[in-house]
């Protein structure tokens, strides 16, 4: 438990007991007593004086056991001695305005606590240290040595010459490669952030629950030989080179007489609609029969795998298939080697197996890739002010408006109601 704030050391020594003082950077074992002095839990407490702390005011940690009523009787025995619970982001938002973390990184730190795969959390991580920043800052600082040259243009026309337009016009154009590339790769880097939502579509009893199992790892979904096995649809989620893929197991895809398999087939077509990318399973050992013509005519077009299973059996289906089919894998889900190219095919249609470079800085929130565009918009306008040959100074205001842009992206430019929204996204007492 984290105490935070001027009054944390006093706060500490009415719920804290150990033979020796707490000392700066030390850690002290003790005892851990409520107000009437009856002891909750024997552990350690770690003191740490401002400002070189997270917040960058005097914090004082307590570690005890695990316990959620130890560590609830805890929490109450540091209230009743004064403290009071931290707000959403709120040691995250003291450590912004102390000074301790541009406001890039304080997003950085909301996307490591929501990182939902390996991936994310380590692109989360690239940012907190700074990376975006610099990126920002350098961006920053070539506008506003331009803006200083055409300052002193303004400010004394009889001395400064204006700077070359030709000079301006490429400054301005490399600040503008610079957003661009950042804007890019968060286009780029959708997946990493969200995951991608994948449908298991097909006729029945192609195999579409035993590909599920098998991409698992485990026996989530009734296999039987019994086709109309599959009726709700099935969410789960796994791993794909550090990409989330949120996977829909659904009901094989046919006209039934069933009122509760036309209902579950009815869920799997609006799965199928949800869904990024289609993984469409049918049965390749044999002539393929009129539902799994209709679910390929269906998904073609779409980002999509198709896999021809049961290749053990046979494959005159695969054999007979459509040119629109030529990509199409062939194999068995209980063979390892299908089950490598289904996945390097969900890579593919996903996100084009492009893998994105997460020691790079790249901008993590909407909020982020909103203040680029309008920076960009900015120097958009510069630029055709450059362009009509109209004076050179007249650019001036839209690289302003740039500038600040951009600085809202660190924090440098930022008001109460953007740091409002970005601390909106913390979980109580991060
Ligand atoms: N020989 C062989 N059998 C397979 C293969 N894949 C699945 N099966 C069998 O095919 C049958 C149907 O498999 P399921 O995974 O239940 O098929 P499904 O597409 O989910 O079927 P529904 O839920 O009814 O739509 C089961 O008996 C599986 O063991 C394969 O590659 N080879
Ligand atoms: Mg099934």
């Amino acid at each position: 438990m984290r105490c935070s704030g001027p009054d944390a050391r006093a706060i500490a020594a009415r719920v804290f007991s150990s033979r020796e003082p707490l000392r700066d950077r030390v850690v002290a074992y003790g005892e851990i007593v409520d107000a009437e002095g009856v002891v909750i839990d024997r552990g350690l407490a770690l003191a740490m004086d401002a400002p070189r702390t997270v917040t960058g005011e005097d914090v004082v940690e307590l570690h005890v056991h695990g316990s959620p009523v130890v560590a609830r009787e805890t929490l109450r025995a540091l209230l009743n001695a004064g403290a009071r619970t931290a707000g959403p982001g709120e040691f995250t938002r003291r450590a912004f305005l102390n000074g301790k973390l541009d406001l890039s990184a304080a997003e950085a730190v909301a996307d490591v606590i929501d990182a939902e795969s390996r991936a994310a959390a380590r692109a989360a991580q690239a940012n907190l240290a700074g990376g975006l920043r610099a990126a920002v800052d350098a961006a920053r600082t070539a506008l506003a040595a331009i803006l200083e040259e055409l300052a002193g243009a303004i400010d004394y026309p009889d001395e400064v010459p204006e700077p070359p337009r030709e000079r301006v016009r490429a400054a301005v154009d490399d600040v503008d490669a610079q957003l661009a590339a950042l804007i890019g790769d968060w286009e780029r880097g959708r997946f990493v952030r969200e995951g991608v939502s994948l449908a298991i579509v097909g006729p029945p009893n192609a195999g579409k629950s035993s590909l599920l199992n098998a991409l698992l790892g485990e026996e989530r979904a009734i296999v039987s030989e019994i086709a109309g096995t599959t009726r709700d649809v099935i969410e789960e989620a796994f791993a794909v080179d550090g990409v989330r893929v949120r996977v829909l197991d659904t009901a094989g895809l046919r006209a039934s007489d069933d009122a509760i398999e036309r209902i579950g087939i009815d869920r799997a077509r609006r799965a199928l609609g949800g869904a990024a990318v289609a993984l469409v399973v049918v049965d390749g050992s044999r002539a393929l029969d009129g539902d799994a013509h209709d679910v390929l005519l269906q998904t073609r077009g779409r980002d999509r795998v198709v896999l021809f299973n049961k290749r053990d059996l046979g494959t005159a289906g695969y054999a007979a298939r459509d040119a629109a089919e030529r990509d199409a894998l062939s194999g068995s889900v209980f063979d390892p080697a299908t089950l490598d190219a289904v996945r390097a095919a969900i890579a593919h249609a996903g996100w084009q197996g492009e893998s994105i470079d997460l020691a790079r800085p790249h901008l993590a929130s909407a909020r982020q890739a909103d203040a680029v565009a309008r920076g960009r918009e900015a120097l958009a306008h510069a630029r055709s002010t450059l362009s009509a040959g109209d004076p050179v100074d007249l650019i001036a205001p839209e690289l302003f408006g740039a500038v600040a842009a951009l600085g809202e992206i660190t924090g440098a430019a930022a008001t109460e109601a953007v740091l409002d929204g970005v601390f909106a996204r913390f979980c109580i007492g991060k």
